[in-house]
C-alpha cells in the first residue's frame, strides 16, 4: 500500500471520528449566532438642527450600508410627539427587532418604553440620556455631558485668567435636552471657584440665528460681559456674529467657548474668534450596531457606554488646528 493511500485513509478516519463526536447526544444543538445582517433597526433621530446632528445621521446610514443593517430612519423634525408616534410605529412593525432613540427630551417616553418592552423589542439610547429606569432599555451609548460642561468651564476659566471681572453669559441648548441640562450643570460645578459669574442664560435652540438674537439681547442689556458659554458650535457662531456686529472683537473683548468641535467650529478656532471647542463625538453608529448584535445574541452590556472625547483651543495655533481639521470626519 502506498504512503499517500495510507495517509488518505488515516485522514478519513480522523474526519469521521470528529463528525461522530459532533453528532453525539452530549453535543448542544447549534444555536444561531446573530450578526449585523440580522438587524432591522428603527432609528428615531431628533431632526437636522446642527452639523453634529448631520454627522450623527451620516454615521448611522453609512455604517448600516457597510454592515448590511436594514435601517428604517425617521427624522422627528425636533418634535417630541413625532418621536413618540415613530416609537409606536416601530413597535407595531414586526420586522423591526431593535429601536434606537436619540431623545429630544429627558422625559416623555415612559409609555412607549413599556410598550416596547412588552412587545419584546430591544431599545438602545444613542447620543442623549433620558430619565427612565435602566431596565427599560438595553444600553445608552453617548457622551458624559456633565464632564463636557466641566471642560468648558475650565477652558473659560483659563481664557479669563487675566480678567478681574468674569461675567459670563450662557446660550444654552434646547430646553429639556440632556446635553443642555448636563452641560449647564457641569459648567457650574467649579465656576464659583474660578470667580466666574453667570449673569444671564437663555436657550439658542442649537441654532445660529436664534443664538445671534439672544447674544444681541445680552449685549443690549450689558456691555460688562467677558465671556460667552454656548452649548454647541452653531450657538457659539451666532454669538460671534452678534459680538462683531456690536463692534467688539471675539477672542479679545469677549471670550467664546463652544461644544461639538465640528468643521464649522474649527474655522472659528483657527481665526481665534472661538477660544475653545469641547469635542462631542457624533460617530456612534458602529458602537450602537455592535451593541444591538450583542443584545440579539443575549449578551449583557453596561447600561452606559460613555464616548471618549477631547477638546481644542485657539491657543494651539492656526496651522496646528488646520492640520488636525484635515484628519477629522465631520
Ligand atoms: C450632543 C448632541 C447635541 C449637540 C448639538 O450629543 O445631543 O445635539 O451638541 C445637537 O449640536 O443639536
Amino acid at each position: 500500500m502506498t504512503r499517500s493511500r495510507t495517509l488518505r485513509i488515516a485522514l478519513l478516519f480522523a474526519a469521521s471520528a470528529a463528525l461522530a463526536a459532533c453528532s453525539g447526544a452530549s453535543a448542544t444543538p447549534s444555536q444561531k449566532v446573530y450578526t449585523a445582517k440580522d438587524l432591522t433597526v428603527g432609528f428615531i433621530q431628533t431632526g437636522s438642527e446642527s452639523g453634529w446632528r448631520a454627522a450623527n445621521t451620516s454615521s448611522f446610514k453609512e455604517t448600516a450600508s457597510q454592515l448590511g443593517v436594514n435601517l428604517k430612519f425617521y427624522d422627528a423634525q425636533n418634535k417630541l410627539e413625532n418621536q413618540v408616534s415613530a416609537f409606536r410605529n416601530f413597535i407595531q412593525d414586526s420586522s423591526v427587532n431593535v429601536i434606537v432613540l436619540a431623545a429630544l427630551d429627558v422625559t416623555g417616553y415612559d409609555d412607549v418604553l413599556k410598550a416596547a418592552k412588552d412587545a419584546g423589542k430591544i431599545v438602545i439610547l444613542e447620543d442623549r440620556r433620558i430619565n427612565a429606569d435602566s431596565s427599560m432599555y438595553y444600553t445608552y451609548i453617548g457622551s458624559d455631558f456633565d464632564l463636557e460642561g466641566q471642560k468648558g468651564e475650565a477652558a473659560m476659566c483659563d481664557l479669563l485668567k487675566n480678567q478681574t471681572s468674569k461675567n459670563v453669559v450662557e446660550i444654552s441648548g434646547a430646553v429639556g435636552a440632556s446635553a443642555a441640562i448636563d452641560r449647564a450643570k457641569g459648567f457650574r460645578e467649579k465656576s464659583d471657584a474660578c470667580g466666574i459669574k453667570i449673569t444671564a442664560t437663555q436657550t439658542g435652540n442649537w441654532g445660529v440665528p436664534e443664538s445671534k438674537a439672544v447674544m444681541e439681547g445680552f449685549l443690549k442689556n450689558s456691555k460688562d460681559i467677558q465671556g460667552v458659554y454656548a452649548h454647541n458650535d452653531e450657538e457659539a457662531i451666532g454669538a460671534i456674529q452678534a459680538i462683531k456686529e456690536a463692534g467688539l472683537v471675539p477672542g479679545k473683548d469677549i471670550q467664546v467657548v463652544g461644544f461639538d468641535a465640528t468643521a464649522d467650529g474649527f474655522k472659528y478656532l483657527i481665526t481665534g474668534e472661538l477660544g475653545a471647542d469641547i469635542e462631542c463625538n457624533p460617530l456612534l453608529a458602529p458602537q450602537v450596531y455592535e451593541a444591538a448584535v450583542k443584545a440579539l445574541n443575549g449578551e449583557t452590556m453596561p447600561k452606559w457606554v460613555p464616548s471618549n472625547e477631547g477638546q481644542f483651543f485657539a491657543s494651539q495655533g492656526a496651522s496646528a488646528l488646520q492640520d488636525i481639521l484635515k484628519t477629522r470626519k465631520y
